[in-house]
């Protein structure tokens, strides 16, 4: 049998990852493919509880240990994410791995330090870097009501998700209208489906 693919979208805050992950959900769908959402953080769990207390400002963490909540945050879903792969689900996932770093080495932490306890997960399959300025970002909806919606901030972010980028990683201009983008991601989304089908799962994020 075939396995998913493990397609990501990564981006700083307000770069429209959350509707083109849906809507790209909803296209393979359409397509006849099983493929789900997944969101990171995952805010149903105890330890997503514990995170959105921390991004709603409702609780101060010190930085290294929200660093290792993010990371614990994944690792309790992997069993369920290769699962899925495994049995042919498609997984389209919003945020990831890269986030958690960009976010926390942006606060200040040391890049290495911040990808050692997320060493070792399922690696993506297809990575879109959803990429705009952040001036631009900053006048979508919604912006500056959590915690690490400021521009000096993002701009960090930014830079630090450059720095992160695989060779294999596809640099989407987020500035395009949402129509573009999705068939741009729909495309190269359909030829990794095809190209990963018979493949293993791949473990060994950032392992040597
Ligand atoms: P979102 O639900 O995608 O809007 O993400 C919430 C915020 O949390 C957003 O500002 C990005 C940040 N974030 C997401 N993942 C991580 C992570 O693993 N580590 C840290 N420090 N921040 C993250």
């Amino acid at each position: 049998m075939s396995r998913g693919a493990f397609i990501l979208l990564e981006g700083c805050d307000r770069t429209g990852k959350s509707t083109q992950a849906q809507m790209l959900v909803d296209r393979l769908t359409q397509l006849g493919h099983r493929a789900i959402l997944w969101k990171f953080p995952d805010r149903t769990t105890g330890i997503g509880h514990m995170i959105n207390g921390y991004l709603a400002k409702h609780q101060d963490l010190n930085d290294q240990a929200i660093h290792l909540l993010f990371s614990a945050n994944r690792w309790e879903a992997v069993e369920q994410l290769a699962n899925h792969l495994r049995s042919g689900t498609h997984l389209v996932v919003d945020r990831y791995a890269y986030s958690g770093v960009a976010f926390s080495a942006a606060k200040g932490l040391d890049l290495e330090w911040c990808k050692q306890p997320d060493v070792g997960l399922l690696k993506p399959d297809l990575t879109f870097f959803l990429d705009m300025p952040i001036q631009a970002s900053m006048q979508r909806g919604g912006f500056g009501e959590e915690r690490y919606e400021k521009e000096e901030l993002q701009t960090r972010v930014r830079d630090l998700f450059l720095k992160l980028r695989e060779p294999d990683w596809k640099v989407v201009d987020a500035t395009e209208t949402i129509d573009q983008i999705h068939e741009k991601l729909t495309k190269a989304a359909q030829e990794t489906i095809q190209t990963v089908a018979s493949r293993e799962l791949q473990y060994g994020l950032w392992a040597s």
